[in-house]
């Protein structure tokens, strides 16, 4: 039931709430609700007509009950009052959760022991060395980067690589590689087209970055945890730039490239609708391949070498990376 004139939002005092809400859902951290208002907006915004009553929702696909009785609150009272009303707990949360290496549990365990402010915390908590450095570098992490900068950065390191390897394959992945004006992180995938990248390829790229100056740090980095994909991430600053800025480095092997490639393109939105199709169809996909399911749990590789591959066996047609902002 699109509108001819469907740019026009008949419900805008709604989705103004709902918005609302989005952002408060997003200071608590529920991914859940997140979505789920985030959705309630895209669909109401797009109706044709103006609601009136809580019948007109009746049986929207994505309106549920909860949504329907935050419908009728606002129709009621012009407002949803849990969106105006914003628990004093959320600020230091949102502090504390922008210290690198703090999430959802230890933010609030840091509430709960009575922290309040950056400075109870850099006094009082025991931090592990990620989290010190979230400490140090903490105005520098807020600040988004910009993509001119990470178009610095990239030239930078490709060049770093090839002094190293010129056969190496460099690409941006993330939010770069979608677009974005101004990135969280830089995230830097490596190739050997020729096979298996070695042993030592990764220690060697990030001694030869840190002994010119640009890596700063390490962070802990997840173990590999199967094949010879591995991610290190650190902490980098380009010359003649003020900011330290966090990035991730990914050895992708070459057989694996696709997988890889639809897996650090993203959004983490996107990789989750995909996933959730290729389970859907009997298929697990990771950042190695796709794989069959059979029926003791065992997983076959069906493919993986190519995003081509991967999106045609799912019966979905390929988008460049600029459209999978979803
Ligand atoms: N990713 C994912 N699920 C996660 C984390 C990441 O699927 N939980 C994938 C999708 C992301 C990519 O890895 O696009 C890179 O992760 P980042 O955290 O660097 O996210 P982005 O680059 O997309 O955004 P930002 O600009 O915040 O770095
Ligand atoms: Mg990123
Ligand atoms: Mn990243």
């Amino acid at each position: 039931n699109a509108s001819p004139n469907s740019s026009e939002n008949k419900n805008q005092h709604i989705t103004d709430e709902f918005t609302r809400l989005v952002k408060r859902a997003e200071t608590e951290g529920n991914q859940w609700r997140i979505r789920s208002y985030k959705k309630a907006v895209k669909i109401i915004s797009k109706l044709s007509f103006r609601i009136m009553s809580k019948e007109d929702v009746k049986g929207l696909k994505g309106i549920g009950k909860n949504m329907t009785l935050k419908i009728e609150e606002i129709l009621r009272t012009g407002y949803s009052l849990k969106a105006h009303t914003i628990p004093e707990k959320f600020g230091p949360l949102e502090k504390f959760k922008n210290i690198y290496g703090v999430g959802e549990k230890i933010a609030e365990k840091f509430y709960t022991i009575g922290y309040r402010t950056l400075e109870d915390v850099k006094s009082k908590a025991t931090l592990t060395r990620d989290q010190q450095l979230g400490i140090k570098y903490y105005d520098d992490f807020l600040q988004r980067i910009p993509r001119s900068e990470c178009s610095k950065i990239a030239e930078f390191v490709t060049k770093m690589v090839h002094e190293l390897d010129a056969n190496l394959i460099c690409r941006m992945m993330g939010s770069y590689l979608r677009g974005s004006e101004t990135c969280g992180d830089v995230d830097f995938m490596i190739t050997d087209p020729n096979g298996l990248p070695n042993e030592g390829l990764l220690e060697s790229i990030v001694l030869k970055l840190k002994n010119v100056g640009f890596i700063l740090e390490n962070l802990s980095s997840p173990a590999s945890e199967d094949g010879h994909e591995r991610i290190w991430r650190g902490i980098c600053k380009l010359a003649g730039v003020g900011i330290a800025r966090r990035i991730d480095i990914l050895i992708v092997p070459f057989d694996e490239l696709g997988a890889a490639t639809i897996y650090f393109t993203g959004n983490t939105e996107f990789n989750r609708c995909i996933r959730l199709l290729a389970r859907k169809m009997g298929y697990s996909l990771n950042q190695h391949g796709l794989f069959r399911k059979g029926p003791n749990g065992e997983k076959t590789l069906v493919a993986s070498k190519t995003e081509q591959e991967i999106f045609d066996i799912l019966g979905v047609p390929w988008k460049p990376a600029t459209e999978r902002n979803i």
